[in-house]
């Protein structure tokens, strides 16, 4: 009831069948919206975690003018069904691209019919969608007026997310330090070359472009045959390396486990998921990246691991007060299965960087 209520702040005309939770995001609440009659639009409705998105105007702001964009690419192109192609914001009916209800920051975009998404991938999957995603920041290239904002100030900022850690580890809040602290001496061990795309940032060598900062293989829809659709979860969208959304793809779709297996045998680099994803993304990414963004993919794909291991750690430390957690000790388990990934693409980067040079 409460749900439909707050539906009913937005430019909704048809009558609100039913609302009900929609996918396994770790941050926002979603939920999908079913409308009546069958044959009209329904919604997905999104409560936005404004502990995280401190400036929910800016991310909307963002999000819009992103979608904006590419919406005019594709129709250019002479690309048609554009309202399955790209995420469509519903207005509040005052206007504003979200609502707030005086405690929480709603939004609302129409759903994409007759889609699919998927927690894990086959290699032709892996290949359509590394070509999208070039496309995606292709796109995006020559996005006009004002550099996006960081929806998240130093998001993807590695040297950030070790202070972060090291902050962690001082207060040493729920008091399990003890416990992971073979784990942190090997992080920190690390950290130095971790840091490496930032230096290379400052020393002019490394671009930022507009990266989509959690390109998670959910967070992409197919259509009933499987056809790429669209990239959606916007919210991250900013300025960033190329080598981020390639790391974060390979670290969540070419995992043969799950983010969080229980299982850590199950956990490791499925290498022809890794081939296709390269291959499809170079294809149309290579046009406008530079040696030294390729040559480092595949340093892009451990040191996303590596971030997902200090920020799940981190989180672990401070008694979990980031990511939503389904059991007490969840937060550690996702950074042991986050760890055992490094390891395997740690042991895969000869052969990582040497399909990158003859590909
Ligand atoms: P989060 O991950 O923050 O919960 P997402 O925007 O990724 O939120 O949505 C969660 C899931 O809901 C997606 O993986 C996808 O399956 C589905 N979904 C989200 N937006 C749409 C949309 N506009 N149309 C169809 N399905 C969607
Ligand atoms: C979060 O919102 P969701 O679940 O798609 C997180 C990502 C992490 C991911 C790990 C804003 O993504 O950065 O990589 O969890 N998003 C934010 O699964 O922190
Ligand atoms: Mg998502």
């Amino acid at each position: 009831m409460e749900l439909i209520k707050i539906v009913s702040q937005f430019s909704v005309p048809e009558e609100i069948q039913e609302v009900a939770p929609l996918g396994t995001g770790l941050i926002n609440d979603t939920y999908k919206v079913k409308t009546l009659p069958e044959s009209a639009p329904d919604y997905v409705l999104q409560r936005i975690n404004h502990y995280v998105f401190r400036d929910v105007a800016l991310m909307q702001n963002n999000i819009q003018r992103v979608t904006d964009h590419i919406r005019k690419k594709l129709k250019e192109r002479g690309e048609t069904n554009l309202e399955r192609k790209t995420l469509t914001i519903i207005p509040a009916r005052d206007g504003k691209l979200f609502y707030f209800d005086g405690e929480n920051y709603w939004r609302l975009t129409l759903f994409i019919k007759d889609s699919q998404s998927f927690e894990q991938v086959t290699p032709a999957l892996a290949n359509q969608t590394g070509a999208a995603f070039g496309d995606f920041q292709y796109m995006l290239s020559d996005l006009p007026g004002e550099p996006l904002g960081e929806s998240i100030p130093n998001f993807h900022n590695m040297p950030f997310r070790l202070e972060e850690l090291k902050e962690a580890i001082q207060k040493n809040a729920a008091g399990r330090l003890e416990k992971v602290q073979s784990i942190v001496d090997e992080l920190l061990g690390r950290a130095e070359d971790m840091c490496k795309a930032e230096r290379l940032h400052a020393e002019g060598k490394l671009p930022k472009r507009i990266a989509h900062c959690d390109t998670k293989v959910n967070n992409m829809l197919f259509d009933r045959e499987g056809k790429f659709l669209c990239v959606i979860d916007l919210d991250t969208t900013m300025p960033g390396f190329v080598l981020s959304d390639f790391g974060d793809f390979i670290r969540t779709a070419a995992n043969t486990g799950a983010e969080d297996d229980e299982d850590l045998s199950r956990v490791g680099v499925n290498m022809d998921i890794f081939r296709a994803f390269t291959q499809g993304y170079l294809q149309s990414a290579r046009a406008f990246l530079t040696p030294m963004e390729i040559e480092l993919l595949p340093y892009g794909a451990q040191l996303l691991t590596y971030m997902q291991t200090v920020r799940f750690l981190t989180d672990y430390i401070n008694g979990d007060t980031y990511y939503k957690t389904k059991y007490p000790e969840h937060n550690y388990q996702r950074t042991l299965a986050q760890l055992t990934l490094l390891h395997s693409i740690d042991s895969h980067m000869e052969e990582m960087n040497k399909f990158i040079k003859e590909n």
